[in-house]
């Protein structure tokens, strides 16, 4: 597609923020170890300046969602605040922790131990409270909790402590503050998992309050899942919160988005687009990245994930709806997929760089970001405390 992206298309697209996750800028690994990268995010401040840059090159990144035991600088959140915007940032998602203190080995708002389940609604009160300081609205909650073993624990009282639970800290949220919960379906539990797929997460969104919502993590699905039928029902429902992108082959892999599955991306875009053509309006909700790159430089591979987002999203807006419509009523199967198809298959690349250089940005934000030198001078900046802080660096 040579001609430029039409008035609404590029507004939409101008619309469009998509949040990084502060954990993707840093070193991460697989239960077989870490392959370390001279440039990866030590500290926060790493984080941060790596996220700026992203949003520097693409003009779309303005928030950075915080795990909140891994993110909090000594003078806690109005630091943390003051250090995103000293970036041209916002703190975006407050995500608690509740998975990795020794106390949560049996779960944690589902723990058997009362005094375990009190320990994790008090952080997730604290995390709110985080949230209310920083001024973000969006209470992101992802819980490992589940079993291991067939027998090992009573799935109805756990229901009943995660409704209790996510019932007490809606109260507690302030009124602009929405509560998203995700859902998946195995790991680290490898039996049950509490909050196992959309339904559950929908019964214990009505269950918490009117501002609770269900994430959708892309990566969070059994094999061969219709992820965009989940998306249309709980935008129909006015029940989606958002998305945590990414892509997987085989389970929650954490690749980088459309890597793997593009035409995915494609529809679950387009299921997003029919449901705001019935609103009149953009869906309020929350598109954010969930990846962390093992492989891949960090910094390069957000890049990259949000010139996709931007190129699917383009695409999905060029389906023509009202030809979809009168296929779909004409019972013309192959006319409505050859809708798709022929969207899907424009290539607007040229047209997203000339729409990048209208809005001040670079034409490919890739190459400016190869071309920079801002890798080299993280990893010459950062290299010196990693070996000072870590024997095993080399
Ligand atoms: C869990 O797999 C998850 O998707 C949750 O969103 C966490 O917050 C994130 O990954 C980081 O571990
Ligand atoms: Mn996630």
């Amino acid at each position: 597609m040579h001609a430029p992206l039409s008035a609404a298309i590029a507004a939409r697209l101008s619309r469009l923020t998509i949040e990084l996750p502060s954990w993707g800028f840093a070193d991460t690994g697989t239960r077989f170890g870490k392959f370390l990268q001279d440039a990866a995010a030590l500290t926060l401040d790493d984080k941060l300046d790596d996220a700026a840059e992203v949003h520097r090159l693409t003009g779309a990144c303005p928030s950075v969602a915080i795990h909140v035991l891994w993110d909090m600088p000594p003078g806690g959140a109005l630091e943390l605040a003051a250090l995103a915007h000293a970036r041209g940032l916002r703190i975006g998602s407050i995500n608690p922790t509740l998975f990795q203190d020794q106390c949560y080995k049996h779960g944690s708002v589902a723990n058997e131990d009362q005094s375990v389940r009190r320990r994790a609604i008090e952080h997730i009160l604290a995390s709110v409270e985080i949230g209310r300081a920083v001024g973000s609205d969006v209470l992101v909650l992802w819980f490992a909790d589940g079993t291991n073993y067939p027998g090992q624990g009573s799935v109805v009282r756990r229901k009943r402590w995660f409704a209790d639970a996510l019932r007490e800290v809606h109260t507690a949220m302030p009124p602009s503050m929405r509560m998203l919960i995700e859902y998946k379906p195995f790991e680290p539990a490898f039996y049950h998992t509490d909050i196992a797929d959309w339904g559950m997460a929908y019964v214990l969104a009505k269950a918490a309050g009117d501002r609770a919502r269900v994430l959708v993590d892309t990566g969070h699905h059994l094999p061969g899942q219709n992820i965009e039928q989940i998306v249309s029902f709980l935008a129909d429902e006015q029940m989606l919160g958002g998305f945590h992108f990414n892509d997987r082959h085989y389970a929650d892999d954490d690749l980088t988005m459309g890597s793997v599955d593009p035409y995915r991306v494609f529809r679950i875009f387009l299921a997003i687009c029919e449901a705001e053509r019935e609103l009149g309006r953009d869906m309020p909700i929350e598109f954010m990245i969930d990846q962390s790159h093992n492989l891949k430089p960090k910094v390069e591979a957000m890049v990259q994930t949000v010139m996709t987002a931007q190129e699917y999203f383009a695409k999905a807006m060029l389906v023509d709806l009202t030809e979809l419509n009168a296929a779909r009523a004409a019972n013309d199967i192959v006319a409505a997929e050859e809708c798709l198809k022929r969207a899907f298959a424009t290539d607007v690349r040229t047209a997203l760089a000339t729409w990048r250089v209208s809005r001040g940005l670079p034409a490919d934000p890739l190459a400016a970001h190869r071309t920079s030198g801002y890798v080299a001078s993280a990893a010459a900046a950062r290299l010196p405390r990693k070996k000072s802080s870590g024997g095993s660096y080399a």
